[in-house]
């Protein structure tokens, strides 16, 4: 058997693929780019979250969030790990996300205004997150799918602690269960928008699919989050910010309204409310860490002739 039918034999048998198999170029490229979009996003979504850590309103919520930020940190630092088995390392995925010609999730564009969005930036993307990265955890290549197993189960932690944010502020006076309802109305759309385009729009979701990367569509999955999420507003007593949503008994889900793709497409191209920002503290945070990266490799040199030596 040579490297391909064997490549076509493992996707048929539904097996994984590990870096030293045999890949088309095709299937390398489109696992490089999708690994390293969704590295980029965690690492730079912890600037909407981090914007809160110095402003929390307890020291509890403070460890907390914190805790959850740098949880967001190890996931890209996992995905990069995993994405440098496809052959790419990490300063060249760096060097294109400053670019511009790597993408991030659409999300982290938008602006944190209020404590309350910090429960729905738990409670709805990382909800998204979770209902796209559970499936991802069978995705055929290996490395990628070991990785969603570990970095699911963290981001179900953080899915609660932002509906128990939500919670409180829900159960508390007038003016938070209000800031609670402002952040959902700012919150629920772009959170609908991080499933992709629908599918028919969609360029990569055929071949994707035929190489079991995704395994639910992007429809399929915003579906499956708008059903979980309804019940979970209606507990906290919030309006979904969506005339068209209702049960449809038929179909056994909710319909909901069309979301507004020129908004959506804006912002993937770079023109949301705080992509240059975004890209701006990232470059900075990159050039000031120089130090540390050069301090970590002279320690890893030294370390690494030492132990030859022995
Ligand atoms: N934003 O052909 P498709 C998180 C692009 S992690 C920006 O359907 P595909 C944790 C797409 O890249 C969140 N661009 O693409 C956290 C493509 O352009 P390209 C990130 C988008 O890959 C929580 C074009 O549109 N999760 O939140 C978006 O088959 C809280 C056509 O689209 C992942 O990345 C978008 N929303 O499906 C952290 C999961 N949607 O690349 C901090 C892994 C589409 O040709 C705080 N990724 N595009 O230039 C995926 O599952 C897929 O890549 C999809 C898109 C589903 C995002």
């Amino acid at each position: 058997m040579n490297g391909e039918q064997r490549f076509d034999a493992l996707i048929e048998a539904d097996h994984k693929v590990e870096p030293k198999d045999w890949m088309p170029d095709g299937y390398r490229k489109t696992l490089i780019r999708q690994i390293a979009q969704h590295a980029h996003s965690e690492i730079i979504g912890m600037q909407p979250e981090g914007n809160w850590i110095s402003r929390a309103p307890t020291l509890k919520r403070k460890a907390i969030l914190m805790a959850k930020v740098q949880d967001e940190a190890g996931h890209g630092l996992y995905l990069y790990s995993a994405a440098e088995t496809l052959g790419i390392s990490r300063h060249e995925m760096m060097d294109l996300l400053h670019a511009g010609r790597h993408k991030y999730s659409s999300i982290f564009n938008y602006p944190t205004l209020t404590w309350a969005d910090v429960g729905a930036v738990g409670w709805l993307v990382d909800g998204a997150a979770i209902t796209n990265q559970l499936m991802l955890t069978r995705c055929s290549y290996g490395p990628y799918a070991r990785a969603m197993v570990r970095i699911c189960k963290e981001e179900s932690f953080h899915q609660r602690q932002g509906y128990e944010i939500m919670l409180t502020l829900c159960r508390g006076s007038d003016d938070q269960k209000a800031m609670a309802q402002d952040a959902l109305d700012r919150w629920w759309w772009p959170s609908l928008m991080m499933f992709g385009p629908h599918d028919a729009d969609s360029t990569h979701s055929a071949q994707s699919t035929a190489w079991n990367i995704k395994r639910m569509s992007n429809d399929d999955l915003r579906q499956q989050f708008v059903d979980m999420t309804v019940p979970q507003a209606e507990f906290l007593g919030l309006q979904i910010p969506d005339p068209d949503l209702r049960w449809n008994e038929e179909r056994q889900h909710y319909d909901f309204g069309e979301i507004d793709w020129d908004e959506f497409w804006a912002v993937v191209k770079g023109n949301g409310p705080l992509n240059r920002e975004r890209i701006e503290n990232k470059r900075r945070a990159w050039d000031e860490g120089e130090w540390v990266r050069a301090a970590a490799a002279a320690y890893a040199d030294k370390h690494s002739s030492r132990s030859a030596v022995a």
